[in-house]
C-alpha cells in the first residue's frame, strides 16, 4: 500500500519532501507551519522570501504548491501548500483540498522525489473537519499514485484521535 497513516510529529521524518500546510504569504505562522519553520531554522523563511509574489503578498494561492529545501529538517525538501479555509463546505473546499494533494505530489514526482509525508492540510487552525477531509485527500492522493507507482506517502496525523479518522477514511470497515 502506498499510503500510510502515521501518527508522528513530521518535523522528524527523514523523508524527501514532507508537505507544509502554509498560508499564501508563505511566512510562516501557527500550526505545523510554526513547528517546520522552527525546526528547519532562518533559512527557510529567507527560501519563501525569495519565491515571487504572484501578486501583492501571495506567493502561493489556495490550492497551489510551491517547493524549498529542508534546511536544518531530517527531510531534504520542505513542499508548501496553502488549503482552504472551511466555511461549511459549499465554497469549493473539497476542489481546493483537493488540488492541494495533487499540486504536492506532483510536485514531488517532478523532482524525483520518491517518498513524501502530508499533515492534515485544513484540519487545524483552518477548521476542515477531518471526517471530510480524510476521503478527499485519500481520493486525490490515489488518484495521483497511480501515475507515480514507485512513490510513498505517509499521512502525518498529530495524535491518535485524528489518525483513527484517517485509518477508517483509509479502510471503511
Ligand atoms: N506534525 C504533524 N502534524 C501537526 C504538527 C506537527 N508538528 N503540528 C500541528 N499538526 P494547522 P491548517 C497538525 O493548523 O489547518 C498556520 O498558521 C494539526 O494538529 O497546522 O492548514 C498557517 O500559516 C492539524 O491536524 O494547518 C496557516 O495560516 C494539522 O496539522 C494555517 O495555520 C493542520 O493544522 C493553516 O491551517
Amino acid at each position: 500500500m502506498p499510503i500510510e497513516i502515521i501518527t508522528a510529529d513530521i518535523t522528524r521524518l527523514a523523508v524527501d519532501a514532507v508537505v507544509n500546510a502554509a498560508n499564501p504569504t508563505l511566512l510562516g505562522g501557527g500550526g505545523v507551519d510554526g513547528a517546520i519553520h522552527r525546526a528547519a531554522g532562518p533559512g527557510l523563511l529567507e527560501a519563501c522570501r525569495q519565491l515571487p509574489e504572484s501578486s501583492p503578498g501571495i506567493r502561493c494561492p489556495v490550492g497551489e504548491a510551491r517547493m524549498t529545501g529542508g534546511f536544518a529538517l531530517p527531510a531534504r525538501y520542505v513542499i508548501h501548500t496553502v488549503g482552504p479555509v472551511w466555511h461549511g463546505g459549499d465554497r469549493g473546499e473539497p476542489a481546493l483540498l483537493s488540488s492541494c494533494y495533487r499540486q504536492s505530489l506532483q510536485l514531488a514526482a517532478a523532482h524525483g522525489l520518491r517518498t513524501v509525508a502530508f499533515p492534515a492540510i485544513s484540519c487545524g487552525i483552518y477548521g476542515y473537519p477531518p471526517e471530510r477531509a480524510a476521503p478527499v485527500a485519500l481520493a486525490a492522493l490515489r488518484e495521483t499514485l497511480q501515475e507515480h507507482t514507485d512513490m510513498r506517502v505517509q499521512l502525518c496525523c498529530f495524535d491518535t484521535r485524528m489518525a483513527a479518522i484517517w485509518r477508517h477514511a483509509l479502510n471503511p470497515a
